[in-house]
Order: structure tokens, then C-alpha cells, then sequence
């Protein structure tokens, strides 16, 4: 079983030593020198509208094939091991809907051939564990924005919780199933993408098949895999322990802005 993640801040002397092996195969977090990112490690007190003021519109960087140096490491969950998800993974992933409700006008369900049928976008991106290890990936996949779209989001909607297939953790009341949430300033950014293929094939059920989450300012928690349904809300309050999402409830934080 998963108790926790290990803080890539406490990882740095790891970094260090795997670096000195010789083997790269993965970046480590030593060698994001970016200004921002210093700024915001040395900053881990910044309120999130500090961040935000700090990073605007800003698209986190974009990358050329040739910078894909490995695959993706697969990270948390990797082989859900629900029934209904099983069954579906058998089976190509052709059973699998997309619920997208809450605080929306016209609550939509999409299969992956809907989803696959918008219009897409692609980009290569890096990919930051807070656990200290990072990696470089083309994505594929369906705006946010134009999903939620769709559905037509209230005006009192502030949150897009995403809910998925898998448990990282049995507790005594039972299985704790993997959330995250963004508030619709993410949701809606550019680069925010419900992606469905990874360095040009579907996605791997080990990276979240057949859908997950980038949004590409935050760190690797926030980008929820085997998600089934995305839900508008006003709060956070009632979801899990009342900070947002699987890992803000144990202690991380719940804007993980890189
Ligand atoms: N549903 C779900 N999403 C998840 C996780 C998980 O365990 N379950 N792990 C998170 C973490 S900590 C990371 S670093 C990334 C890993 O994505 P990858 O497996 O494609 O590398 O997924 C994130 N999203
Ligand atoms: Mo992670």
C-alpha cells in the first residue's frame, strides 16, 4: 500500500547521487534552474493569488520531439484494478463514457470516439513529481475548455473536480479513489488538455488510459488519470477532506504551481 509521496525537496541529495551514477535517463529537479521555479521553491508560503499574479497568462514551455529523451515514468496508480474498469480496458476502452456534471446547464456524456472527434491539441511538455524526477512527453487530447464547453458551465461554478477509476489507498471505511480539482482559471488555459494519446500512441493505462488530465503549470499530482467523470462546483468543501483534491489532503499543496 501508498502511505505518501516522497517531497522532492527533501530529495535533492538523491537527485544529486543519481545524477553522479551516470544515470539520467529521468531530469531531476536540480536541474530546473528556471528563475520562476527558484522563486516559487524559495516562496512555498506564496498565496495562490501571489503565484498567479506573478504568472498571468504565462504557458508553461513547450518542447521539440528530439527533447522526448525517455518514456514516461509511470507514477501513483498504474493497473486499476476496479471490475468495471478491467472490463473496459479489455475491451479497447469502447464502453468507456465521460460524465461531466454539477454545476452545468446540459450535463454531457462523451465516449472516446466524441472526445477524439473535437477539435485536438498537441504539445510537448515536462512533466514535475513532486517526488524530484521529471520527464518530457507529447500529449494529445481534447482542450478542457471545449469539453466544459459543451456542457455549459453556471455562473456560480469555480472548480472542475476530476473523479477516477483507481484507489491508491484502502482505509478501514474503504477504498479512497483518486481526485484532484482546478479552478476554471486552469480549466480554461490553454495548455489544459484531457489527454487520450501519449509520444504519438493511445495512452498507456499505466500513464491513465484512456484519459487524463494535463495542466501543465503544476506539478504531476494535479494531473488526474482514469478520470470518469468532471464535476462543476461552487466549493471544495464536501469533497474528501475539504482541501481539494487526493494529495492536498495529505498534506501538499492543493495549487501546486511550478
Ligand atoms: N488517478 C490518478 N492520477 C494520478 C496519480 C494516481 O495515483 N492516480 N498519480 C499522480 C502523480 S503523483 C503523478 S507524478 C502523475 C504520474 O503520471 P504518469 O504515471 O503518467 O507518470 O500522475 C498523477 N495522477
Ligand atoms: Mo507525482
Amino acid at each position: 500500500m501508498r502511505t505518501g509521496m516522497i517531497d522532492r525537496r527533501k530529495l535533492l541529495l538523491g537527485s544529486a547521487a543519481l545524477a553522479l551514477s551516470g544515470c539520467k535517463v529521468f531530469d531531476t529537479a536540480a536541474d530546473q534552474g528556471s528563475t520562476l521555479h527558484q522563486l516559487f521553491a524559495s516562496h512555498e508560503g506564496l498565496t495562490r493569488p501571489a503565484q498567479r499574479a506573478l504568472i498571468g497568462d504565462r504557458l508553461a514551455p513547450e518542447y521539440t520531439e528530439a527533447d522526448i529523451r525517455q518514456g514516461m515514468r509511470p507514477n501513483g496508480s498504474t493497473d486499476p484494478v476496479s471490475a468495471a474498469y478491467r472490463q473496459m480496458a479489455e475491451t479497447a476502452f469502447r464502453d468507456y463514457r465521460l460524465s461531466v456534471t454539477g454545476l452545468v446547464e446540459a450535463p454531457v456524456t462523451l465516449s472516446l470516439r466524441d472526445l477524439t472527434a473535437l477539435p485536438a491539441r498537441t504539445q510537448i511538455t515536462r512533466h514535475d513529481c513532486v517526488e524530484g524526477w521529471s520527464c518530457i512527453a507529447k500529449w494529445q487530447g481534447v482542450p478542457l475548455g471545449t469539453v466544459l464547453n459543451l456542457a455549459q458551465p453556471k455562473p456560480a461554478a469555480r472548480y472542475a473536480v476530476f473523479h477516477c477509476f483507481d484507489a491508491i489507498e484502502r482505509s478501514l471505511s474503504g477504498e479512497v479513489l483518486y481526485y484532484e480539482s482546478i479552478d476554471l482559471i486552469d480549466a480554461y488555459h490553454a495548455q489544459t488538455i484531457l489527454a487520450y494519446a501519449m509520444n504519438g500512441t493511445a495512452l498507456p493505462v499505466a500513464n491513465g488510459a484512456p484519459l487524463r488530465l494535463r495542466v501543465e503549470r503544476q506539478l504531476g499530482y494535479k494531473m488526474a488519470k482514469y478520470v470518469h467523470t468532471i464535476e462543476l462546483t461552487d466549493s471544495l468543501a464536501s469533497l474528501g477532506f475539504g482541501r481539494g483534491s487526493y494529495w492536498a489532503d495529505r498534506g501538499y499543496e492543493w495549487y501546486a504551481g511550478i
